[in-house]
């Protein structure tokens, strides 16, 4: 029996094993505001085949975006939009409780997309990924952080980031300062169209995982393990030729969609690799082999690895890498112990 026999003797094995879970997982895609709504309408298009939930205090963008269900926050907007008020849209989504509740009835893992600034995604949020992870949900966030030329809608974002942080399972962020670095050219409507299909790329990603059949299977226990308490995280991309996985690692590890990364904080990483039919499997282990050297030696890494023939020799390689430090959030965290600090001293 030669060796490639029992490859794909293991691969059927595994689409077999992934087959008895697929109707056990039960997921669904929620956008939040304009900037989130516009990535699930994306994610819809591409062919995202679970349920997704758009939900604005827009009237009038709701009715142009693509989803299974449309949730209007209508208490205290008219369906007109937040305005930017960010208590606003905190507040719509508190009186729509009932409602968004029974979106979550049964579900296992929930995606939230949104774009923090506005008041809208910035507000709602927090009380959706609440309501959601008390429904028992594992609940993962995918967020890009204004252009800090947006002045106020930058401070006002940290501190969404900050709540949205303390109510989802991970928060995986994108800043869109560094799409100026990436592709300066762009008008900026094209710009957000990078963001939007960086957002859905990742969740679709994470759903292939879970649902179709694959070479190296994610198993769900560690998945949910990594993600429980993945805090802050962010993903990096490459792709091309699979005769030089390394290059496709570091020009990857050169173009985070975070300011300042510093790798050697993560505290995981979850691997996952599209490869054409004719990529050699030593290719996926040198890949993941170069990216494990960058974290610490006690992080916690999961691979998967799944073949797309229309790759050819060409792979693909998303890393999420979980437990981030970042500057901006470390910065508050030392202000507010400080302040803390100095409130328990003059008591
Ligand atoms: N990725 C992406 N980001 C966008 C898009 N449009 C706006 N943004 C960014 O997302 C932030 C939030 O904008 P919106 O999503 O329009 O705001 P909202 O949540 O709907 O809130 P309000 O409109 O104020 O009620 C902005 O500050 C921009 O940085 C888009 O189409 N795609
Ligand atoms: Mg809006």
């Amino acid at each position: 029996m030669s060796i490639e026999s029992l490859i794909r003797r293991a691969s059927a094995y595994s689409m077999l094993e992934k087959n008895l879970y697929e109707d056990r997982v039960n997921v669904v895609v929620v956008g939040v505001g304009g900037a989130g709504c516009n990535a699930i309408t994306r994610m819809k298009k591409l062919g995202l085949e679970v349920p997704t939930i758009a939900i604005n205090t827009d009237i009038n963008h709701l009715s142009v975006v693509e989803a299974d269900k449309k949730i209007l926050l209508k208490a205290g907007t008219r369906g007109l939009g937040s305005g930017g008020q960010v208590e606003i849209g905190e507040k719509s989504a508190i009186i729509a409780r009932e409602e968004i509740r029974r979106l979550f009835d049964g579900i296992e893992i929930v995606f939230i997309a949104t774009g923090l600034g506005g008041g809208t995604g910035t507000g709602a949020t927090p009380v959706i990924s609440d309501i959601a992870r008390r429904e028992g949900a594992l609940v993962i966030t995918i967020l890009t952080m204004p252009f800090k030329v947006e002045r106020a809608r930058f401070q006002r974002s940290r501190e969404g980031l900050k709540r949205i942080m303390k109510h989802s399972n991970t928060v995986i962020i994108l800043e869109n300062d560094k799409l100026m670095e990436i592709v300066p050219n762009l008008p900026i409507n094209k710009a957000f169209m990078v963001m939007d299909q960086l957002m859905s790329y990742t969740i679709m990603s994470f759903i292939d995982m879970i649902t179709k059949p694959s070479l190296m299977n994610v198993d769900l226990s560690d998945l949910r393990t990594l993600m429980e308490h993945g805090e802050l995280s962010t993903i990096l991309i490459g792709e091309g030729s699979s005769t030089d996985p390394r290059k496709i690692v570091v020009d990857a590890l050169n173009r985070p969609f975070v300011m300042d990364m510093d790798y050697s904080t993560a505290s995981g990483g979850l691997i996952h690799i599209t490869a054409g039919d004719s990529v050699p499997l030593s290719s996926v282990y040198s890949a993941v082999d170069a990216i494990s050297s960058f974290l610490k030696d006690n992080s916690n890494i999961i691979v998967g690895a799944r073949i797309a023939p229309e790759f050819d020799d060409r792979m693909r390689i998303l890393v999420v890498l979980t437990g981030i430090k970042i500057p901006f959030i470390q910065e508050e965290r030392l202000i507010e112990e400080r302040s803390r600090e100095e409130i328990y001293k003059i008591r």
